[in-house]
């Protein structure tokens, strides 16, 4: 299309053409919501002892289940523009590694996710879900990879049935999206401008939503305050 246009002969036409260029670009590039989560409670981490594959597990696990960082912030919360289109369709990847489903939460699109095994033990995928099918498999040591699928939007709870404390957690999600990193923020990029409901899943204190109104080229900020259960 740029090529085409560009090589027009009038240059009235070919700054006629740039101008328009311009104008789609900032359309289509979008703007970017930079989400901050906050929670006033406490955190809650459940340390459990482990008797079992301690050499790559070690003897203690620890199980995230709130984790608050730095000014109160969230960490580990998804937070997604559902109805937005266009969203880069990004393969799910998740590593069992040191008996920990690392990252604790993964976002993905619908489609395909990729379960990768670092240990050099048997582990095992057991996902908890109702718009999926569910998955319950082995994952010998030498099994580096597995690849299945996902294909409807929902919270996915991953578990390993070999080590009970295994948890993990697949967001499917349509739109652009993102997971809180340790202060509670994180940025979506790419999100089409104008009124976007911006939705926030945190896997023990569930969902809150907000509209914002994105610009084109600039970073729309929101603030969610989650409540305990
Ligand atoms: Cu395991």
């Amino acid at each position: 299309m740029r090529k085409t246009l560009m090589t027009g002969t009038a240059i009235a036409l070919v700054s006629g053409a740039a101008m328009w260029l311009a104008a789609t670009a900032g359309a289509q590039g979008g703007g970017t919501i930079e989400a901050d989560v906050k929670y006033n409670g406490a955190a809650q981490v459940e340390k459990i002892k482990v008797n079992k594959d301690t050499e790559k597990c070690g003897t203690e696990a620890v199980v995230e289940k709130v984790v608050v960082g730095g000014n109160k912030g969230l960490a580990n919360a998804v937070v997604s523009v559902p109805g937005a289109k266009g969203a880069t369709a990004a393969k799910g990847v998740i590593d069992q590694h040191g008996c920990k489903f690392v990252p604790h939460v993964v976002v993905m699109q619908p489609g395909e996710l990729e379960v990768k095994n670092s240990d050099d033990i048997l582990h095992n995928l057991h996902t908890y879900s109702t718009a999926n099918p569910s998955i319950n498999k082995a994952q010998p040591k030498f099994k580096k990879t597995m690849t299945e699928k996902l294909e409807k939007p929902e919270f996915v709870k991953v578990t390993c049935d070999v080590h009970s404390w295994m948890l993990g957690w697949v967001a499917v999600v349509p739109g652009p999206a993102g997971v809180t990193n340790a202060d509670g923020v994180v940025k979506i990029e790419n999100v089409p401008a104008g009124k976007q409901k911006v939705e926030v899943w945190h896997e023990t204190l569930g969902k809150m939503e907000k509209e914002v109104d994105v610009k084109a080229g600039a970073v729309t900020k929101v603030s969610f305050e989650m409540k305990g259960k």
